[in-house]
């Protein structure tokens, strides 16, 4: 298997329902190693650039709208096939389709509010956390629980 680092934000909802330490609470309880962390607040040049896959869609301008209307958390979580397993946990995009048990399951009603981005693949790993972090604002290291495993 292969250590990962996938990038992951919450979006403005989460803060606005100071539901923040509840999301991380499920990312560090599953596993992950919170790697960078940051409160921030997205221009839009920014945000346009990490959804620029979906410029051409119809809800390309609300979606720019709300993620930019508050502050985000922004993450680098690791951990060995960090990306596949984030997506599992987030849930599907849209809430109706998302399980019970995911975050989206049980915190989205809206597929336009659907609290949670996380990371598709490598590449888009790559691209979002270069997009969102500085090298030295991602810190390398290890909980060292695999002395444990
Ligand atoms: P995901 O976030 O699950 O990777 P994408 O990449 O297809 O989903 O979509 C990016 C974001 O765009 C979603 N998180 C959601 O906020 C928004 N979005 C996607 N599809 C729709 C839709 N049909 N209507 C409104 N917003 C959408």
């Amino acid at each position: 298997m292969a250590l990962e680092r996938t990038f992951a934000m919450l979006k403005p909802g989460v803060l606005s329902r100071h539901a923040v330490g509840e999301i991380i609470c499920r990312i560090e309880r599953k596993g992950f190693n919170i790697v960078g962390l940051k409160l921030m607040r997205i221009a839009r040049p920014l945000a346009e650039k990490h959804y620029a896959e979906h410029k051409a869609k119809f809800f390309f301008g609300e979606l720019v709208d709300y993620i930019t209307s508050g502050p985000v958390i922004a993450m680098v979580l690791e951990g060995e096939e960090a990306i596949a397993l984030l997506r599992r946990l987030c849930g599907s995009t849209k809430p109706l389709e998302a399980s019970p048990g995911t975050i989206r399951g049980d915190y989205a009603m809206h597929t336009n509010f659907n609290i949670i981005h996380a990371s598709d693949s490598p590449e888009s790993a790559r691209r979002e956390i270069g997009l969102f972090f500085a090298e030295e604002e991602i810190l390398d290291w290890k909980d060292g629980n695999d002395v444990w495993i």
